[in-house]
Formats: C-alpha cells, sequence, structure tokens
C-alpha cells in the first residue's frame, strides 16, 4: 500500500517520467521556505562550506550574479529535518519503487537576467558517481513561467536510455530539436518530480523577480549512500568562487557543468 501517492500519481509517473505535485506545502512551510532561501541567498561566501557559483545574467558578459548554493545541508537544521525526513523520502521511495536516500541538493536563484538551462538529461552527470538512476524533487519558491525559465520537458521520454550527446554532454541539438518540449509552469509550493533520464531545459529570466527553485536529487538506496563523496570530488574539480585557484581555467568542468549557466 502507498502511504503518499495515490495509484493515479504513480501511473503517471511511470508514464511520464515525471510528476507534478499542486501546492504539496503549507502556507507557513511556503513562508519558511523563502525565508530559509534568503538565508542561504544572504550567507557569505565561505571556503569549505557551502559552495555558491555565480553566472553573468544575459547580456552582461563581465556581470556576476549568483546562480547556484548547493552543499548546505550540513548546515541548515530546517533544510535538512525536511529534505531528509520521512515524508519527503517516503514520497521518493514510493517513486523509485524501493527506499530512497539524499544524493544531492542545490538552490537555483536564476536571478533577473538569469541564464537559461540547455537541453540535457541528468544521467551523464549523475551516472559517473555510482548511483545509475537518479529522481530529482524541484520545489517552486517563486512562481515559474515562461517569460521568468520555467522547466521545459519531454513527457514520457525517459525509458530511451542517454541520447545522443555533445561533446559538452547536452543533448545534441539535432536530436533536441526533434523531441516534444513542453512548459512546466509552477506556483509557490508545488513540487516537480522527474527522473534522471528526462530530458529536460529551461529558457532564462526575463523579468524583474528572482526565479528561486530547490532541485534536491535522490537515488537508491541499494546502490549506495554517495552525497559526501560527491561534494569531496565536486569541491576538488569545480570549486565554488572563493576556493578557485586564479590561475586555473575551470569552464570544462565535465559532468559538473552541464548545460548551466555557471562560469
Ligand atoms: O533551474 C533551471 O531552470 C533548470 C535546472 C536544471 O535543468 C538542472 O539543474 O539540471
Amino acid at each position: 500500500m502507498n502511504n503518499y501517492l495515490s495509484e493515479e500519481q504513480l501511473d503517471v509517473w511511470q508514464q511520464d517520467g515525471c510528476l507534478k505535485v499542486g501546492d504539496y506545502f503549507t502556507e507557513s512551510q511556503k513562508k519558511e521556505l523563502l525565508a530559509w532561501v534568503v538565508d542561504m541567498q544572504a550567507r557569505p561566501e565561505s571556503a569549505g562550506k557551502w559552495m555558491k557559483y555565480f553566472e553573468a545574467p544575459v547580456g552582461e558578459p563581465d556581470g556576476r550574479q549568483l546562480c547556484r548554493v548547493e552543499n548546505f545541508l550540513q548546515f541548515h537544521a530546517g533544510f535538512d529535518a525536511l529534505l531528509r525526513g520521512e515524508r519527503l523520502i517516503g514520497i521518493l521511495s514510493e517513486l523509485m519503487g524501493e527506499p530512497a536516500v539524499l544524493f544531492k541538493e542545490k538552490i537555483n536563484f536564476k536571478l533577473p537576467g538569469g541564464n537559461g538551462f540547455l537541453p540535457h538529461q541528468d544521467a551523464p552527470a549523475f551516472n559517473s558517481f555510482g548511483p545509475t538512476y537518479h529522481i530529482t524533487m524541484m520545489v517552486s519558491i517563486d512562481p515559474c513561467n515562461k517569460e521568468n525559465g520555467c522547466l521545459e520537458m519531454v513527457p514520457g521520454h525517459h525509458r530511451q536510455g542517454i541520447l545522443p550527446t555533445a561533446a559538452d554532454a547536452t543533448i545534441d541539438p539535432d536530436i533536441a530539436e526533434s523531441l516534444s518540449w513542453e512548459l512546466l509552469p509552477t506556483e509557490i509550493g508545488d513540487i516537480v518530480f522527474f527522473d534522471s533520464y528526462i530530458p529536460h531545459r529551461s529558457g532564462p529570466n526575463r523579468t524583474k523577480q528572482p526565479r528561486r527553485a530547490l532541485y534536491i536529487t535522490y537515488n537508491r538506496a541499494s546502490e549506495g549512500s554517495y552525497r559526501e563523496s560527491y561534494y569531496r570530488c565536486k569541491r576538488d574539480i569545480f570549486p565554488p568562487d572563493i576556493e578557485r585557484d586564479p590561475k586555473k581555467d575551470y569552464r570544462d568542468s565535465g559532468v559538473f557543468n552541464v548545460g548551466n549557466p555557471i562560469k
């Protein structure tokens, strides 16, 4: 028996490889989540702690704007209890069909002028760490829509394995062009679950408001617990700005920088 998701929701999940759960959080949880995100946004860059990454906004090649914070659960008890708590792990386990464990956590800020993401699947990046299947939970902190760069996906296209890729591990542009992309607009407190084989992309934020979202990824517990080794490796190969060697070029950081706007 499922405790968290209905048979209808699980059917959609099986069929589409993605599932939207509207208005999942209570009003007070939505406010709390926003406060937690604002807290992480305001925290200073700090070597060895949470990992802050920056982008050049659209039309400002020399600009520097926060686009992402990762690896913050050990510094934020509220996020930790929520994202590794019984309820969300329960939902993820029902989607996995077996117990799930958290793989990684990030907040994508997509502030005004923030860049979009090229068409990609997550599997080519995530599979190099051990687990072969992941599910990401996107939590909408702000409303997400076409204007501010909401997610776009190809529902039902999750059973074709890894699609042909370009040199940067994004989906080959001719293949991407041939897919049937659907916009996935969300309101505050909505969740979208999607598996690591679903093609997805997003546009830039053309509005004057931030488009903030959590992207929390889980894997099958039976395939092992990789969060700590993942972040150790990422810190080494693709460190946050504050830890970078100014003489090194980090643009070609392979699996840690697929389709996304980080400099
Ligand atoms: O934040 C977005 O617009 C898309 C994020 C995404 O595709 C990713 O992080 O893999």
